[in-house]
């Protein structure tokens, strides 16, 4: 009698598990590298192996889909809403619209301008870190003197404003570093293409420039292009710096052409869904900011690096 008891209540407590799947909106940026299309896959297999239903939305790099996206998981009543905004302004009436429904939301990635009473946490990486780290590492391979050039992120977005910060930070305690060119190559391949062969043509072929500084890896492997297509040799001649470390990158440096990435977890579903469903569950002493660590990465270790993240 007793054991057949304890079946029942076993049976019912993993009935009212499965019925209780929580159901969680996700509103990503858009795909425009592998360090995002990584990130989108990453989060759907963390929730699938969770028995989570999420509800992907992929907002093509528009700040009007995600509101959009946004609206449509708040009118759905999902149980909570994560969001990688595109950039940091805007945000304040969407939020409040959520919290005025009851709708727990998470900040994954990116962070936004926003009173942090208007969401539970922000689960992301140190972007103004990123970029000391890299200037801290220019300023060591070219002794302190080198005139760089720039292709910056999304214009408005928080990598690209934190990168450039923080790097600007560190240069400036360098008479002889300074940044002589810098446009947006919007995080894409393409972008990053064209802004460099910009570059070598309104410098002579990029005469006495030392070094590209591009804000994140895709662009770089657009401007490394644009470099060869140009005779210039990337990685020998002209110092490289970016940040992501996706395998391409890694690939480069096996090649020889780039020396250093900051590399920024793309995999961070286990740590945004840890959070949101222990919030769910109850656990309220989470931080406001969650960080995810970052380090920087050298042809040295760039083989061990290709394997560790995305195996043989
Ligand atoms: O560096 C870039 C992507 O927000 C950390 O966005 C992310 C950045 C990443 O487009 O490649």
């Amino acid at each position: 009698m007793f054991r057949f008891a304890w079946w029942l209540i076993a049976a019912l407590l993993t009935f009212a598990t499965a019925a209780s799947a929580e159901t969680i909106g996700f509103s990503q940026v858009g795909a425009e590298n592998e360090w995002r299309t990584a990130f989108s896959a990453d989060m759907k297999a963390e929730a699938k192996a969770r028995g989570i239903n999420l509800l992907f939305d992929d907002a093509q790099g528009s700040l009007d889909r995600q509101f959009a996206a946004v609206g449509r998981f708040i009118a759905e009543h999902v149980d909570a809403i994560i969001i990688a905004p595109v950039v940091v302004t805007g945000w304040t009436p969407v939020l409040k619209e959520a919290q005025a429904a009851h709708i727990p939301v998470f900040i994954a990635d990116r962070s936004v301008d926003a009173d942090p009473s208007l969401f539970v946490a922000r689960i992301g990486n140190d972007t103004n870190l990123e970029g000391r780290l890299a200037a801290a590492w220019l300023a060591q391979a070219s002794r302190g003197r080198c005139a760089i050039v720039e292709l910056r992120g999304t214009p408005g977005s928080a990598p690209a404003i934190g990168r450039r910060t923080g790097f600007a930070a560190v240069i400036a305690q360098f008479p002889a570093m300074r940044i002589i060119r810098s446009e947006s190559g919007n995080f894409t391949e393409e972008s990053g293409q064209r802004v460099m062969t910009d570059f070598i043509v309104s410098t002579d072929r990029l005469k006495g420039v030392c070094a590209v500084w591009s804000h994140n890896d895709t662009m770089l492997i657009g401007a490394i292009k644009a470099m060869k297509a140009a005779g210039l040799r990337p990685g020998k001649d002209i110092l490289t710096i970016s940040v992501d470390g996706v395998p391409d990158i890694y690939r480069a440096m096996l090649a020889g052409d780039a020396n250093a990435s900051v590399e920024v977890k793309s995999d961070i579903g286990k740590y945004t869904f840890d959070v949101v469903q222990g919030y769910l569950h109850g656990r309220r002493d989470y931080p406001k900011w969650v960080v995810i660590p970052t380090d920087l990465h050298t042809p040295q270790d760039a083989a061990q690096m290709l394997e560790r993240r995305y195996g043989p």
